[in-house]
């Protein structure tokens, strides 16, 4: 969170045209973009933030599919776990996986057991079945000489969408592992369970033990631990130009010992810990450093990496680390960074290569903390940043480094050169108007990136917010010489289980429950219709309560539009020998009109356009954001 600054309403035109607004506009606004010069505009300005937060990654966009498959996290449950038949369930610790997996499920079978007798798992509220291709795979240990059956099921109809039987042959030594491929059909809804059962009176009177069992739907481009398809493509259709990951507070941890640790989060999944996340639900790290890297070169991604500096959350007397006691959690950092982009002559290097990537990633960009301007952070965070930036910034001069916030009194007296900045906004749609001009004038010396930003204190993004997003980002597109890059955030929302509102996307577990808010089409339009030089704007009307900015890249020159009222806005513009043209329009006349789990009233259209008289013409709509595109 952020303080809001004052709106500067210092000229009088544009007095003048919130009047026009009161009154109605007869005149319209009419703008002149200018053919020649301009600015250079950042090629990576909008992107995404991700973080494991409303289980958008656990449940969400990380594509195992059972809650709880491992009885990780800080107190082990029967979470999303049931039985079948006359068997008992328990969370068992005498019986480890790995070191790394220390819990695993017992299934106690009594001796008069006869019928099918197993497990359930309920998936994270559900299951999506999208009737592709899944996989599921399993440890066990007892003696067993049969068949498996694994189901997909419909959760009080009975319905089956999947059954395979998986020959098994195992025994009380030690854990055998299983896994089968199997045809699934498509589910009118989430409401599946996941059910592995074995004939009772062939394991009469004795235990059973499952180890992290796993469920796989077909992945995004067919990544092994790969991503869910269906907000994997809902993310790629924005062509966003950067990914930044892990966090958020996410990284950060309550305590100093529960942050995200890279090397905990790499490697065959069963030697993966898991961890209590910050966001009050335990964290598989399923998806981890090289999983991140793998989504961002599967979707042409820019990584940019957070490190943890030294600070976590932990609500009273957060006390940062400082002083030598610092220096290994640098060395860390340096370590997480050569199996990052070490060859494999480097021992972390080799590390990563070990894991089937030769390649180092193509890293260019690393924050540094998240959010230290917060919760104690401040006064430390000069020490800290300098302390990162002066060991990474000598074993790799060309990464370019991001301080966690803009505030002065955080940083140190002058920034290194190279290094930009991240500041944060959350605000109401009324302050995030108010921000439209923050960055105008600023001091081009050190670059910002808006790592996280959005309307705030509702549980839907709605249009009224999601137009004053996009004044927002008209304010930096302008300045996109030293706005460098901006993520809306959070990113992706299980709507069963969210803690933060609102969210960029909505999803459920039904195969087709995917929530496109109003901000997302926002994002989708800005980030679509790009140019690599911001051009002058000539208009006889100051901002307000429409906003604009043009931009070209080679023949073609995209206007973006945001009508912050309730009146429609007659526009004209006016592109030197520019006569054909696409507008693209998202709109509501209800300003709290929102795109939620249950109603979905708004929707971008498209319209051809043609300039007359060397004019485009069209009428903007109340609560409106618009893109010309124009060739
Ligand atoms: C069926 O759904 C209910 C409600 O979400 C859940 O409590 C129950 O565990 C589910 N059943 C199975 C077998 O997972
Ligand atoms: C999850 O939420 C959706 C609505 O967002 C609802 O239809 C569904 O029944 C919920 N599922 C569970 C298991 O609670
Ligand atoms: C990961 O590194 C930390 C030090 O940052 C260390 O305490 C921990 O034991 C390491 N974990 C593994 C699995 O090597
Ligand atoms: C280019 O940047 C300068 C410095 O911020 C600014 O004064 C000028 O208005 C910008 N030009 C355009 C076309 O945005
Ligand atoms: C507000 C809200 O729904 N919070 C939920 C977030 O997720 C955790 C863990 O799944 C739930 O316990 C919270 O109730």
């Amino acid at each position: 969170m952020v303080a809001t600054r004052a709106l500067d309403l210092t000229s009088g035109l544009a007095t003048l045209s919130l009047l026009c607004g009161l009154f109605g506009s007869a005149k319209g606004v009419s703008l002149e973009v200018s053919t020649e010069g301009g600015n250079s505009s950042s090629p990576l300005l909008y992107g995404f933030m991700f973080e494991d937060i409303n289980h958008s990654g656990d449940g969400g966009i990380y594509a195992q599919l059972l809650r709880n498959n491992g009885l990780q996290g800080s107190k082990p449950d029967l979470t999303a776990w049931g039985s079948v038949g006359n068997s008992k369930i328990a969370v068992d610790s005498d019986n480890p996986l790995t070191s790394a997996i220390t819990h695993t499920l017992r299934v106690d079978v009594p001796k008069e057991a006869t019928g099918r007798v197993g497990v359930t798992n309920a998936g994270y509220w559900g299951i999506p079945v999208d009737g592709s291709n899944f996989h599921t795979s399993f440890w066990i240990k007892g003696k067993l000489d049969g068949d498996i059956t694994a189901r997909l099921v419909g959760n009080g109809t009975g319905t089956e969408y999947a059954s395979k039987s998986i020959s098994v042959s195992s025994n009380g030594n030690k854990f055998t592992v299983v896994d089968a491929s199997f045809e699934t059909t498509k589910a009118p809804d989430g409401n599946v369970y996941y059910e592995l059962t074995v004939d009772g009176k062939s394991v009469a009177g004795s235990s059973l033990y499952f180890g992290l069992v796993q469920l796989f739907p077909r992945t995004y481009k067919d990544r092994q631990n790969g991503l869910q398809p269906k907000l994997a493509n809902a993310l790629e259709s924005v062509k966003g130009s950067f990914l930044r990951f892990p966090g958020g507070n996410n990284l950060e941890g309550d305590d100093g010992g529960s942050r995200w640790k890279w090397n905990e989060t790499i490697g065959p999944v069963e030697d993966r810990p898991g961890r209590q996340g910050t966001w009050t639900y335990p964290n598989t790290d399923g998806l981890g450093l090289d999983e991140y890297f793998y989504w961002c070169e599967d979707m042409g991604l820019e990584p940019v990496l957070d490190v943890w500096a030294g600070f976590a959350l932990q609500s009273g007397g957060n006390t940062p680390i400082t002083g030598d006691a610092l220096k290994p959690y640098v060395d860390d950092v340096l370590n997480e960074l050569e199996y990052v982009l070490g060859d494999k002559s480097t021992k972390y290097g080799a590390l990563r290569a070990s894991y089937g990537r030769d390649d180092p990633w193509p890293l260019k960009m690393v924050e540094i903390g998240n959010e230290d301007n917060l919760g104690g952070g401040c006064q430390s965070y000069s020490e800290r940043f300098t302390a990162f930036y002066d060991a990474v910034h000598k074993a790799y001069p060309d990464l370019t480094l991001i301080a966690s916030t803009s505030e002065k009194s955080c940083l140190p007296s002058s920034m290194p050169k190279g290094a930009w900045m991240d500041y944060h906004d959350y605000n109401s749609p009324d302050g995030l108007v108010g921000q439209f001009n923050y960055f105008d004038n600023s001091d081009r010396s050190v670059p910002y990136f808006i790592g996280e930003y959005a309307q705030n204190g509702v549980d839907w993004p709605i249009m009224q917010g999601s137009v004053a997003e996009a004044v927002f980002m008209i304010g930096l597109e302008r300045n996109s010489d030293v706005v460098k890059m901006a993520a809306y955030a959070p990113l992706l929302q299980l709507t069963n289980s969210t803690q933060w509102k609102p969210n960029l996307i909505g999803y459920t577990q039904s195969p087709t429950g995917l929530v496109e808010t109003s901000s997302y089409f926002v994002q989708e339009m800005f980030s679509v219709n790009r140019g690599d030089t911001i051009k002058k704007v000539t208009s006889d009307l100051s901002f307000g309560p429409v906003y604009w900015v043009a931009s070209s890249a080679k023949d073609a020159y995209f206007v973006k539009l945001a009508n912050y009222g309730s009146k429609t806005q007659d526009i004209s513009i006016a592109i030197s020998g520019k006569n054909q043209g696409k507008l693209t329009v998202v709109a509501d006349d209800d300003a709290k009109a929102a795109n939620t789990d249950t109603e979905t009233p708004i929707a971008p259209t498209d319209s051809t356009v043609s300039a007359k008289d060397g004019k485009f013409t069209f009428t903007l709509p109340a609560w409106s954001v618009a893109v010309l595109a124009a060739s």
